[in-house]
């Protein structure tokens, strides 16, 4: 796979996401030694939904989620431009257990759990993109029923940096919808965190996003 060729350090941040090596104090691991990819005037950072009920005290908390704002506030003021996804449901939304889907009510329109962490620095915040609306359709992906890649496009992105909640649902579907619409991606895997209903939920959307053409970075690799 010409992934893989393109890639050769993909699969060692592959192999430290398992483990986890970011932490408070920062691990060895993500020395500045390693060459990632150098922040160009194309590159645009999307963050998917960092809202509330997909935080710690939320109505569908990702256990890890709070970790994500640290290298997100660090990076999104040395992008040139930077998007941000919200889950914007209305209570008829058919996913809801109400209505005989998997998930708990989250992120209702008009509702503090549908508002940005207070943890997030939006200073830097150009676009905000709100999905999910249509009642019919799952709206994971950021660019599911919205202008997203229309608007990248006339701002002249060509290269998406993906980041934020939840790993393997909203992230892992705009990384794949962002190779379908012919954007080049890379996902920060320090700066996302997964929901993981069935223990290898993660690996096997971060393993996805791989193969499907998907670049894995670490934060403090970029320059
Ligand atoms: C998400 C489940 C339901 C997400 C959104 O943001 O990943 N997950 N709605
Ligand atoms: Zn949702």
């Amino acid at each position: 796979m010409n992934s893989r060729a393109s890639y050769p350090i993909s699969s060692q941040v592959l192999d430290a996401a398992w483990r986890r090596p970011w932490g408070a104090a920062g691990p060895a691991e993500n020395s500045r030694r390693v060459k990632g990819p150098t922040i160009a005037a194309s590159d645009a950072l999307i963050i998917v939904d960092p809202q509330n009920d997909f935080l710690p005290g939320g109505t569908l908390a990702v256990a890890e989620g709070n970790r994500i704002f640290t290298p997100i506030n660090a990076l999104s003021p040395r992008f040139p431009r930077v998007y941000v996804t919200r889950d914007w449901h209305p209570p008829t939304h058919a996913y809801f257990q109400e209505h005989g889907g998997p998930w708990p009510y989250h992120c209702l329109q008009d509702t503090p759990g549908a508002e940005f962490s207070p943890l997030l620095d939006c200073s830097h915040v150009d676009v905000t993109i709100s999905k999910g609306m249509d009642p019919a359709t799952d709206g994971y992906s950021g660019f599911a029923g919205t202008d997203l890649a229309e608007r990248l496009r006339a701002d002249g992105m060509r290269r998406l940096f993906i980041c934020g909640l939840a790993t393997d649902y909203c992230v892992k579907a705009t990384a794949l919808e962002g190779i379908a619409q012919r954007f080049k991606v890379c996902v920060i895997v320090d700066a996302i965190a997964a929901v993981n209903l069935a223990p290898g939920d993660e690996k096997a959307a971060l393993e996805a996003m791989r193969r499907g053409g998907a670049r894995l970075i670490v934060s403090t690799h970029l320059r």
